[in-house]
């Protein structure tokens, strides 16, 4: 087998990728470890910057989105109970950004692939690279118990943080840096009305809130929770009273309980690999880098990174240009570190740290009374919530 770029994985990054390459007329195939029902199933980011619907317009896979995305114009703070509201839109000069599940992405994704005919190979084992420093990189696989070769000219590790592609890369050559929290999130989803028409971002003495939504019948919220708990530990009953708690009197009471159909905690990350590019190999999405969820930026950086790529890979193709290609890991990691800054930012500002004592937590208090008050401090959060400009 051969083809112009082999795609390691059909989440976010690797799909949109596909699909621009797909419309460049650059070959792709696409290696996925699971299968469609696996990757669209699980249950992930909610919040879409501005340029990510724009590139699935450009791309054409904006019908559902633009009838179904809830446009969002403002976000909301809240402290101990006390709600303040981030006008973003007017903060901004008009940027906004939707809400739109991962799932539905993914959705969109996948049926326009069968029709463009984007070629996905479900169910890639073992998935290996080979010969990344030279100007034929190979791919093995298993596919169906048969071993398999894939030979292209350039490899996108879109595989995620636990894939193959960043460990491909010799330990000399890769720099990490990253920030483990002490704490996760426990998520909720429910087929019930959510509490507000925009997001609860709530800083509460007992720990951190989300109210999120997917729809205006299905709420998505999440509590800090400790690394240690359990879902098992947390009935529909306990998980409603502390979110109410949190999310205090006035969001609380408008809350609407109903049992949950999907309950999870994942833990929080910051992490960078750099750089995105060794030899004939580019990593791009949560395999270069990691965000805590505070600030939805993953889904969205993933985006941006392939956006990135895509033109590297068509001055490649088009104009025999390496300038694209060569610049790529530098261009992305301008975007990334920036959103980086803000979600750590975002996420010491609204959460509870074990270590806190009362100075840290007053400093906290302060910086969010700060933002209530300040229209310039406002503004700094609502560029970086919508999304800073692919440069
Ligand atoms: P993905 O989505 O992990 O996809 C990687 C794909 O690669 C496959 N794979 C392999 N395939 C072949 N061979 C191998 N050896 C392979 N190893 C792995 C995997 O099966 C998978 O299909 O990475 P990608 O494409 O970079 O996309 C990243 C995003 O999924 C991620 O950043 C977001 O979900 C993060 N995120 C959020 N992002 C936002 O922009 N806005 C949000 O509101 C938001 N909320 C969230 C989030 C992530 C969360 N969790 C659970 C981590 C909320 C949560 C709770
Ligand atoms: C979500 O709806 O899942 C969501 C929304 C905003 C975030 C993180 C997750 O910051």
């Amino acid at each position: 087998m051969k083809t112009q770029v082999a795609i390691i994985g059909a989440g976010p990054a690797g799909m949109f990728l596909a699909h621009m390459l797909r419309r460049a007329n650059i070959d792709a195939v696409v290696l996925e470890r699971r299968d469609r029902d696996y990757v669209e199933g699980r249950v992930r980011a909610g919040v879409l910057e501005q340029i990510a619907v724009d590139v699935m317009r450009d791309l054409d896979l904006a019908g559902r989105l633009d009838k179904e995305g809830l446009v969002h114009g403002g976000t909301n703070l809240s402290l101990d109970g006390e709600l303040f509201h981030i006008d973003m839109e007017k903060l901004t000069g008009g940027k906004t950004v939707t809400v739109y599940g991962q799932q539905e992405v993914m959705h969109d994704l996948f049926e326009a692939a069968g029709e463009r005919g984007v070629d996905i190979i479900w169910n890639a084992g073992d998935v290996s690279l080979h010969g990344l420093d030279g100007d034929n990189p190979v791919v093995r696989f298993v596919q169906n118990g048969e071993a398999k070769e894939l030979q292209c000219d350039f490899v996108a590790g879109c595989d995620g943080f636990h894939g193959v592609s960043r460990p491909s890369i010799p330990t000399h050559v890769l720099k990490e840096f990253e920030r483990v929290y002490p704490f996760g999130w426990l998520g909720l989803l429910a087929d019930v009305p959510p509490a507000n028409d925009e997001l609860i971002y709530a800083n509460h003495e007992r720990g951190f809130a989300l109210a999120s939504m997917r729809s205006p019948t299905r709420s998505r919220y999440y509590i800090q929770c400790g690394l240690d708990e359990k879902v098992e530990d947390w009935s529909d009953e306990r998980f409603w009273d502390e979110l109410c708690l949190r999310l205090g009197p006035v969001a609380g009471a408008k809350v609407t309980r109903g049992p949950s159909f999907e309950k999870s905690i994942a833990p929080l990350r910051s992490f960078v690999s750099e750089p995105m590019r060794w030899g004939r190999l580019f990593l791009a999405g949560d395999a270069a880098h990691i965000v805590p969820p505070t600030g939805a930026k993953g889904l969205n950086l993933a985006v941006s990174d392939v956006v990135y790529l895509c033109e590297g890979l068509v001055e490649y193709y088009k104009n025999g240009s390496n300038s694209g290609i060569d610049h790529y890991s530098a261009r992305a990691l301008a975007r990334v570190w920036k959103a980086e800054r803000f979600s750590w930012w975002f996420t010491s500002i609204t959460h509870r740290f074990p270590n806190m004592d009362g100075f840290d937590r007053r400093i906290q208090m302060a910086e969010l009374d700060y933002i209530r008050g300040s229209e310039n401090a406002q503004r700094v959060l609502a560029e970086n919530y919508v999304g800073l400009p692919l440069k």
